[in-house]
């Protein structure tokens, strides 16, 4: 990180500290700590010359452009890509991607649609379906990988039914949300990876989005429900819905993934869960902190906006650390430990303000599901051997984690 300026950057009039790390590279992706810390100490406002962006990485400034949805728009996509000049490779999302005041209705809708009252009548259901893929994984053994027979097998267990969409298919939602987050970053190789599955994984997400494959009952014909009330058009319905299969089962699979890992590494705080089981929600909570599953967000400056002594030019990018502000120490105290006695609301890894995610109860819900039941028959869990990442331009995941459980 130096603090010289490119000569004819807009930046340079402010004298901006300017670095040339690439945030979606390999090797940054494997650990990405390191460079959170170093654009963190740099200085408020960050330019990144690879890509002519500005980042920003502390808790209290991410939080402030976070809320300031007029001077930090959406709607010019929250990706790299900015939509002002270059063509979204899918519609944009209806939530996602959008300003108020078109942003307000979809969002009253799915806020109703996956909040707290209607997640009531899914709690049961879910708890016992938690309780029997414990029971059959904890039958074949008590060593395997964590991703594919938790993290993965829970949310596809619970989510794509409650949303109502046919059982042929499923195995393209999680390729179809890793692509989707893969794009928002640059176009590199991650991207690349994903293009040629493109046409068929939207295809067949799109279709699930239509009326008639949908279940009667679920997220979706609720939805569907909505635009005969007028709350939505039906012309909106069907993106309404293409949000729930893109932003709610990666997130989630990698969600499970940063709890275990989490007890996987900190042994006494596995023991505080099985003592007050009811610390479950917090678990979920610090883990979203801890890992942050989505890492970063674009915003685009709507006018130039002015963050501490910088001046933003109109129509920049300005790429959000959400893991770095989750592990600021100017706002959290050894912020590196995950610790269930520290109270983590507040933090940014569902980001903050009229976006933050609509699907947390429901993320929420599924967490502590599937952590009660394993809090009921497992005495200990540890890695049994070396855990292996899974890279992403947006999200932080695991690809396999290994784990040993003792039960009791
Ligand atoms: C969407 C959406 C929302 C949040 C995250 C996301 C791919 C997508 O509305 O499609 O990531």
């Amino acid at each position: 990180m130096t603090t010289t300026v490119p000569p004819g950057t807009a930046a340079s009039a402010t004298g901006v500290p300017h670095s040339d790390v690439d945030p979606f590279a390999h090797d940054v992706l494997e650990d990405p700590l390191p460079m959170h810390a170093a654009l963190r100490e740099a200085g408020p406002v960050v330019h990144l010359d690879r890509y002519d962006v500005f980042a920003l990485a502390r808790y209290d400034d991410v939080h402030a452009a976070l809320v300031d949805w007029q001077g930090f728009q959406s709607s010019a996509g929250v990706g790299l890509s900015n939509f002002r000049y270059e063509e979204p490779w899918r519609p944009p999302s209806l939530l996602l991607e959008a300003d108020p005041p078109r942003h307000d209705a979809p969002r009253r809708v799915l806020q109703k649609v996956l909040g707290p009252r209607a997640l009531r009548r899914l709690r049961e259901g879910w708890a016992a379906d938690a309780e029997l893929l414990v029971d059959e994984v904890l039958s074949r053994a008590t060593a395997f990988d964590a991703v594919a027979e938790l993290s993965t097998a829970f949310p596809l267990r619970v989510f794509p039914d409650a949303v109502g969409i046919p059982k042929g298919g499923r195995e393209r939602l999680l390729p179809y949300g890793n692509h989707a987050f893969n794009a928002f970053g640059p176009d590199n190789d991650l991207v690349a990876k994903g293009t040629p599955r493109v046409a068929e994984l939207s295809g067949w997400v799109n279709a699930q989005c239509q009326r008639d494959v949908l279940s009667p009952a679920g997220f979706g014909a609720d939805i569907w429900a909505a635009s005969d009330r007028g709350d939505i058009t039906p012309e909106q319905a069907p993106l309404v819905v293409r949000s729930l299969l893109t932003a709610g089962v990666d997130t989630t699979v990698h969600a499970i993934s940063a709890i275990l890992y989490a007890f996987a590494t900190h042994p006494d705080q596995w023991q505080r869960l099985r003592e007050d089981p009811s610390l479950a929600r917090v678990a979920f909570d610090e883990a979203v902190r801890w890992e942050s599953p989505v890492q970063t967000f674009f915003r685009t400056a709507t006018t130039d906006v002015r963050v501490h002594d910088v001046l933003i030019p109109e129509g920049s990018k300005i790429l959000m650390f959400l893991a770095a502000a989750n592990r600021d120490p100017r706002r959290w105290a050894d912020p590196d430990r995950y610790d269930l006695s520290r109270d983590p609301s507040g933090h940014v890894g569902f980001g903050m303000g009229i976006h933050q995610c609509v699907g947390q109860h429901v993320a929420r819900l599924e967490a502590e599901s599937i952590l009660t039941a394993l809090a009921r028959r497992v005495a200990t869990i540890e890695l049994d051997g070396p855990p292996v990442r899974h890279h992403n331009n947006t999200l932080r995941a695991w690809e396999s984690l290994p784990v040993r459980l003792t039960l009791g």
